[in-house]
Order: C-alpha cells, then sequence, then structure tokens
C-alpha cells in the first residue's frame, strides 16, 4: 500500500494539465470500473488476478480436449482417430498448453490475487505492469493458438528437440516458428509478473509483517518468481538461438556445421528443471494454507517449510542433466546429477512430513478443499517416489521415453499441481465471488477426479516398465498393453465428467447465498475483508504482530489456558451485518492506479512483430511502432489520473451490486513504513 498511496509524488508536475490528461492525444483515460469495459482497462490485481484463472481455465479446457484425443486415439491398438501428424500436433500442444497456458496462469492468478492481500498491501508494486504481464500471456497463448488456422500447429513436443526443430527439413512448416516466438512471447509476461511480485513481497508488507510472519503460500510464490526471474531468460536464449537458426539460417544446433544439438537440451532442461518447481511450489503453498485451516492447527514447522522450499528454489538449478542421463553424458556427470537428483527429495520430504504432523492429531475436516490438498500429499509422494527411481541412471536408461515417464510427470504436475490449483479454487472462492461453491457438486467432482485422474495415469506405470514408449501415435496389437491402455482412456474420460461437474458447480454458485467475510474460520489476512474485497482491500491498515495473524486476532487463552473466541476484534473492511459490522471510519481517499489503455495496447505489439516475421516484415514494423508509442503513452501518463477527483478516488467496490460504497477518512499515513 505504501506505494498506492504514495503516488501522487510520481505524478509527472511539470507541463500542460491537457496534456497530461490525453497523453499523446490519442486516448481519453480509461474511467469504467464496472462492467465489461473495466475488465480491458483494470489494474486492480484482483481482477487481473481472475483474468488470468478464467483464461487459464478455457485453455484447460482445450489443453483437455486434446488430451482425450490423445487417449481417444490409443484407447486401442492401431488407432485411426488420429493421423500421425495430428497425433504430434495434438501431444505437443497439450504439453506445452498445460504448462505454459494452465498451470503458470492459473498460480499467477493465485499469486496476483492474494500476495497483496496476505502481505496487507492495496496492490502489487507495479500495477499496470500488471495488466501489462496478464495480456501479453493471453496475446502469447492467441498467437501460440492460431498456428491451427495458419499452417498447422507445432508437433515436436514441449521439448522441441533439436534437430528436430531447428532443421527444416525435418520440421518443416511454420508450427515449429509459433512455437518459439509464441513462448518467447509469454516469457516476457512472465519475468515481468516476476519482477513486479518480488517488489511487491519485499517492499509492500504491512508494518510487522517480517517474512517470517509471511503466510507460507506468499514465500512459496516468492520462491517460485525467483525461479522465475532466472529461468526464464535461459529458455528465451534457447529460443532465439532456435529462432535463428530457423528464420535467419543461423548455425546453433546445426550438426552439419560442426554444431552440438546436445546445446538445445542443457539450456531446455537448465529452465525446464527449475521450471518444475515454478508449477509446484506454490501449489505446495496453497495446501499449506489449506491444510491448517481444516486440520484446526497452525502449520507443523513453519520454518522448516520455509527454509525446505528456498532449499528446493536452490537446489533444483543443480539437477538439470538428469533429464539426458540416455544422451551420452559420461559417467562423472551421470553420477553428479544421479546424486543431486536423490538429494533434492530431501527438502521435498520434510515437507511432506510437516504437512502429515499437521494433520496429526487435528480436527480434520474433509470439506472440499481439503479432500483436494490430502490427494495432492499422497499422489505427490507417489510422483515423487517414482522421481527418485528416475534418479538412479540405470534406472532412467530403461525409463527414459517411455510411459514410466509420462505417468511420473502427471503424478507432480496433474496429481500435484493441479489438485493443489483446484484444493485453493475451492478455498478462496467465497472470498473472490462472495459465494461458496457446493460442497456436495464439489465433493463429486473430487471423487470422480481422484479416481479418474489415478485410473488414467497409474496403469502407466506399468505400460512403461512393459516398454510402451511415449510420443508413439499406435501401438501393434499383442505387445500385452491392450487392457492398461484402455483403463487409461476410460480415466481420461471420467477425468472430463469431472471437469463437466466443477463447470456445473460454478455456474450454479452464481444462485447460492453470499458466503460472509471469513466462512472457514481461516488464519491470513484476506479472511479479515469483505468478499469479494473493496477495490482498495483494507479500510484497516492492519499492523501485524506475528504469524497467523488473523487467527490470534480472533482466538485468545482464557483464565485456564484454553483457547477460546474473542468477540472484540475487528474486521478490516465493511463487512455484511452478519459478522458485525466494522468500526473502522472507511476511506474516502485512498489513491488506487487509475486505469489505462496502454498495457493491452502494448501487448498487441508483439503478436504483430510475430506475425510479421513469419508473413511479412511490414507486420513487424507495424507491431513495432504500436510497442513504441505505446512504451511513449505510457510513460506519459501518470499512475493516478489526475482528472479522477484529484487523488480522491471514490473507492469502487468489486461487486457492482448497488453497495452504496463508502466515506470517511483517509487511511492513515505511516503506511509506508519499512517492514522489519
Ligand atoms: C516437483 C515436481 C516435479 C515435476 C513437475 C516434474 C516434472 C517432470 C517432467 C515434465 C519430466 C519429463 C521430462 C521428459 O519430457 O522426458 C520429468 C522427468 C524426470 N523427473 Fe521429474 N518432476 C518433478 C519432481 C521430480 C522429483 C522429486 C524427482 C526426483 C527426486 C524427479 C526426477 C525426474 C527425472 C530423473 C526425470 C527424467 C526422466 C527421463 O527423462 O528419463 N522429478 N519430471
Ligand atoms: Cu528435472
Amino acid at each position: 500500500m505504501a506505494l498506492t498511496d504514495d503516488r501522487p509524488v510520481l505524478e509527472l508536475t511539470a507541463g500542460e494539465d491537457a496534456e497530461r490528461r490525453e497523453p499523446l492525444g490519442v486516448f481519453r483515460r480509461p474511467t469504467a470500473t464496472t462492467g465489461w469495459r473495466s475488465w480491458l482497462t483494470s489494474v486492480d490485481h484482483k481482477k487481473i488476478g481472475i483474468m488470468y484463472g478464467a483464461t487459464a481455465m478455457v485453455f484447460f479446457a482445450i489443453g483437455g480436449l486434446e488430451a482425450l484425443l490423445i487417449r481417444t486415439q490409443l484407447a486401442t491398438p492401431d488407432g485411426q482417430v488420429l493421423s500421425e501428424q495430428a497425433y504430434n500436433q495434438a501431444f505437443t500442444m497439450h504439453g506445452t498448453t498445460m504448462v505454459f497456458l494452465v498451470i503458470m496462469p492459473m498460480l499467477a492468478a493465485f499469486a496476483n490475487y492474494l500476495i497483496p492481500l496476505m502481505i496487507g498491501a492495496r496492490d502489487v508494486a507495479f500495477p499496470r505492469l500488471n495488466a501489462l504481464s496478464y495480456w501479453i500471456f493471453l496475446a502469447g497463448g492467441l498467437f501460440l493458438y492460431s498456428s491451427f488456422f495458419l499452417g498447422g500447429a507445432p508437433d515436436n513436443g514441449w521439448t522441441s528437440y533439436a534437430p528436430l526443430s531447428n532443421n527444416l527439413a525435418y520440421s518443416p512448416g511454420m508450427g515449429q516458428d509459433f512455437w518459439t516466438l509464441g513462448l518467447q512471447i509469454t516469457g516476457i509476461a512472465s519475468l515481468a509478473s516476476a519482477v513486479n511480485l518480488i517488489v511487491t513481497v519485499i517492499n509492500m508488507r504491512a508494518p510487522g509483517m517480517t517474512l517470517m510472519r509471511m503466510p507460507i503460500f506468499v514465500w512459496m510464490s516468492l520462491v517460485a518468481q525467483f525461479l522465475l526471474l532466472f529461468a526464464i531468460p535461459v529458455i528465451t536464449v534457447a529460443l532465439f538461438l532456435l529462432m535463428f537458426d530457423r528464420l535467419f539460417g543461423a548455425n546453433f544446433f546445426n550438426v552439419a556445421e560442426g554444431a552440438d544439438p546436445l546445446l538445445w537440451q542443457h539450456l531446455f532442461w537448465i529452465f525446464g528443471h527449475p521450471e518444475v518447481y515454478i508449477l509446484i511450489l506454490p501449489a505446495f503453498g496453497i495446501i499449506s494454507e489449506v491444510i491448517p485451516a481444516f486440520a484446526r492447527k497452525p502449520l507443523f514447522g513453519y520454518p522448516f517449510m520455509v527454509f525446505s522450499g528456498v532449499a528446493i528454489g536452490f537446489m533444483g538449478w543443480g539437477v538439470w542433466a538428469h533429464h539426458m542421463f540416455a544422451s551420452g553424458l559420461g559417467p562423472v556427470s551421470v553420477a553428479a546429477f544421479s546424486l543431486s537428483t536423490m538429494f533434492i527429495a530431501v527438502p521435498t520430504g520434510v515437507k511432506i512430513f510437516n504437512w502429515i504432523a499437521t494433520l496429526w492429531n487435528g480436527k480434520l475436516n474433509f470439506t472440499v478443499p481439503m479432500l483436494f490438498a490430502v490427494a495432492l500429499v499422497s499422489q505427490f509422494v507417489i510422483g515423487g517416489l517414482s522421481g527418485v527411481t528416475h534418479s538412479v541412471a540405470p534406472h532412467d536408461t530403461q525409463q527414459h521415453d517411455t510411459y514410466y515417464i509420462v505417468a511420473h510427470f502427471h503424478y507432480v504436475l496433474f496429481g500435484g499441481s493441479m489438485f493443489g490449483i483446484f484444493a485453493g479454487v475451492y478455498f478462496w472462492w467465497p472470498k473472490v465471488f462472495g459465494r461458496m461453491l457446493s460442497e456436495t457438486i464439489g465433493k463429486a467432482h473430487f471423487w470422480l477426479m481422484f479416481a479418474g485422474f489415478n485410473l488414467t495415469f497409474g496403469p502407466m506405470h506399468i505400460l512403461g516398465l512393459q516398454g510402451q514408449p511415449r510420443r508413439t501415435a499406435t501401438y501393434a496389437e499383442g505387445m500385452g498393453w491392450d487392457l492398461m491402455n484402455q483403463l487409461a482412456t476410460w480415466g481420461s474420460y471420467l477425468i472430463a465428467a469431472s471437469f463437466l461437474l466443477w463447470i456445473f458447480n460454478v455456474v450454479k454458485s452464481r444462485a447460492n447465498p453470499p458466503a460472509g467475510a471469513d466462512p472457514w474460520d481461516a488464519r491470513t489476512l484476506e479472511w479479515s475483508i469483505s468478499s469479494p474485497p473493496p477495490a482498495h482491500n483494507f479500510d484497516i491498515e492492519p499492523t501485524v504482530s506475528q504469524l497467523d495473524e488473523w487467527w490470534h486476532r480472533k482466538y485468545g487463552e482464557d483464565d485456564h489456558g484454553v483457547i477460546v473466541r474473542r468477540d472484540d476484534y475487528e474486521w478490516m473492511s465493511v463487512v455484511g451485518p452478519e459478522e458485525g459490522g466494522t468500526s473502522a471510519p472507511p476511506p474516502e481517499s485512498i489513491h488506487l492506479p487509475s486505469p489505462s489503455y496502454w498495457p493491452i495496447v502494448l501487448a498487441l505489439g508483439l503478436p504483430l512483430i510475430a506475425y510479421g516475421l513469419l508473413f511479412t516484415y511490414w507486420l513487424s514494423a507495424l507491431g513495432g511502432l504500436v510497442l513504441i508509442a505505446s512504451v511513449y503513452g505510457w510513460s506519459l501518463e501518470p499512475s493516478v489520473d489526475p482528472d479522477a477527483g484529484h487523488g480522491h478516488v471514490e473507492p469502487d467496490r468489486v461487486d457492482d451490486d448497488d453497495d452504496p460504497g463508502t466515506a470517511a477518512d483517509p487511511v492513515a499515513a505511516g503506511t509506508t513504513e519499512e517492514p522489519s
């Protein structure tokens, strides 16, 4: 909040008023805070979080359809559903979608929505940059998918190994180029958002919110942002070299000119292994919030949870070559990477034990979020253990490129990250939308997904050990693989059915009664404000004195040391009468950053440049112009619109129902106090 309250200092004060109001004379500043237009120009971290989440869910449906095509093809030997070409496109786009367009943006949704609320801030450090990240991510995703209509989708796997990917003789057409350029675009989004969230966590915590009082979700997201900050540049370099090989005849991976295509594998996995922790650590953070809430106990060993997460973050950089055991690394490297991979299981094990210890003797309440969280723990144990079996190099030589690998990474990515994401979605849904999701439909969703997931990916362990290779469009009869493949396909249909139940739950939830501010009686600051939160988040600036601040405000000990609920705690924003209202004077003049057109316009420039590289350079020039003009427009535009009542922005509540809004004093100064 420090930053948004301070914003006026950053305004351009020199020059004509009129110039400031209409930068470059192109756009009148957007003013809408409700209606669909407001979403295009919003810089509110909560709206941006919702947009990330909604977009990721649409891509989840698309990636899921691709998976169903793959499984239908493999249901019987000699499948005829897809041509080999289409099959390659299906698994490539499926993997790319799930990693880059589903799990990453889904976790960005949680980080965007929750981090400012959990650390007691009004927004992220750079709200317009935040909007830019979302629009660039969307632009990259749409660009990638437009390949289907412009000559064919990428088909070299989500790893795009050279020389398959760089040699035009092996991968003619533009599919690979769409992949190479599309991921460069989404990478910019990830980088900008990583910088933004890191600065937010470091600079914008409420007074008293020391690092070791931060909710564990904030910690795990912070580690993931650092991983992004250092891993995205590596893949960007790799993509850039690949782009030059394909578009401009460079020879970075060209064997004929003496290059070593293994360079691609190294660069890809130096990014790729930290990437898997980018995908799992925030999900660990989510369930580390959910499990204590429903075990009615604090998280066991909070400092160990923090440091094991940080340790995983560091160690994750030293294991990449376990993806390359079969490539002829030489015995010393193989031994080194084998050991480092075994070691990284140690901090992961610490987490597992701490979750179990949190559950131990707890008053367990198996709500839907709790079911998903506990499923994550058990399924991740399976995926982690199969991971340890890959770390044994001779073992991995057998398993490499078989369905055993596919089983492994789905247990960690789907059984881990996706189940964690659903735990979080059910947990925070009432906070974000003000209504509960149905527990009954939610349980049906959970059990179907749980059964479907294990039925799909469990048998793949066996198929892999029997030798079925991955990324192969058909298999012959008589290999003994028929039954397991059939089971896997049925499982995938169950998962699809569970997804439909989830959509049904969402649609139906609009009719559910209001959830209230703190329906789970939870522990962290976001539950101290109304659901959905007002645009400015907190009426009262929270001052934090301990871990699980909100819980400690609600509960104390009586004379006999028994924990009792207090009745004198204060809500931190206006809440409905059912919670008892708030005694705080609601704020009148909080400086919230104003909406802006520039992020969406700037983001549009990037796919234009990329299309230009593929079709005609004129388009690139146009895209470049859009880009440069937006940078200028952006920098000439004050982040708080001077026209919007001279800093007295009426805090508009996020829900557009007829809430009268609020009126009174500015939030006390002193919010800029440096956190210790
Ligand atoms: C934290 C979550 C994890 C995720 C998201 C993840 C993801 C993946 C993915 C996507 C692959 C496939 C690579 C390919 O395309 O061939 C893979 C392979 C592998 N994973 Fe994991 N993994 C995780 C945890 C682990 C753990 C805990 C270990 C070991 C302790 C491990 C060891 C391996 C090894 C050795 C391979 C290479 C297998 C091969 O290519 O032959 N992973 N992992
Ligand atoms: Cu790895």
